[in-house]
């Protein structure tokens, strides 16, 4: 078998790749497994699991059905005085829960779910279509949660669970799917905290769209035109 050499560049790729395209990244590293040179293996197995740990943080879990990345299950925000609340919250995703909205492709089960400041929250996260959906939240606390974000991805039709602690100021936060269209499609919700802050835009079932998609039905006109100038 032939085997391929590993440079600096291929482990970049390699550490990149574990955030956006985990998948390719596992099939990559079942790959680089095979060949028998042992402490080879070993040595480029350190260096890209220390790559990754920068790259992502430590509360990253990931495996073929997918990922939870920057969970937190008992670091308390510093403005909590205490867990408010433990919610668990089950989320359904998948194209059949776009049906009651026209002019998307994927949805919810919800759009929108409330919790109380200082809560501990548990996301399960059932995606019921065979392509990858994810859960992420923004604007979270830095200090906790690298870029302000968690983030659930469920690759395929299998369920994630992953659990964050809220800080305590009310609060709006955007929940959508990451990936391309998804989010324009319907994968958009919300996350209200305590009183929270103004609804989000173009959450489906819920707020109307920032700049709406217009459908104008010309057939009728053209129909009329041509009736005038060919029948009457
Ligand atoms: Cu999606």
């Amino acid at each position: 078998m032939k085997h391929k050499k590993l440079t600096t560049g291929t482990l970049v790729a390699l550490g990149l790749s574990i955030q956006s395209l985990y998948a390719v990244a596992i099939a990559e590293t079942e790959k680089l497994s095979e060949p028998k040179e042992h402490s080879h293996m070993h040595h480029n197995h350190k260096a890209n699991n220390k790559l990754s740990e920068g790259t992502c943080g430590s509360g990253m879990r990931m495996d073929m059905d997918g990922m939870v990345m920057h969970e937190n299950i008992d670091n308390i925000p510093k403005d909590c005085a205490e867990i408010s609340e433990e919610i668990t919250l089950e989320i359904k995703a998948g194209v059949k829960y776009s049906e009651p909205y026209p002019g998307t492709v994927f949805g919810l089960d919800s759009h929108s779910w409330h919790v109380k400041p200082c809560a501990r929250v548990t996301v399960k996260f059932t995606n019921e279509d065979e392509i990858r959906h994810q859960w992420m939240l923004h604007g979270l606390p830095r200090y906790l949660y690298p870029g302000g974000m968690f983030h659930i991805e469920a690759n395929g039709e299998t369920t994630k669970t992953g659990t964050f602690i809220l800080p305590s100021s009310h609060y709006t936060y955007l929940v959508h799917c990451d990936i391309a269209q998804h989010m324009e499609k319907g994968m958009k919700a919300q996350l209200v905290v305590g009183k929270g802050r103004k609804d989000l835009s173009s959450i489906p079932g819920l707020t109307e769209p920032k700049f709406a998609d217009t459908f104008p039905n010309k057939t009728s006109t053209a129909v009329s035109t041509f009736r005038s100038e060919n029948i009457e």
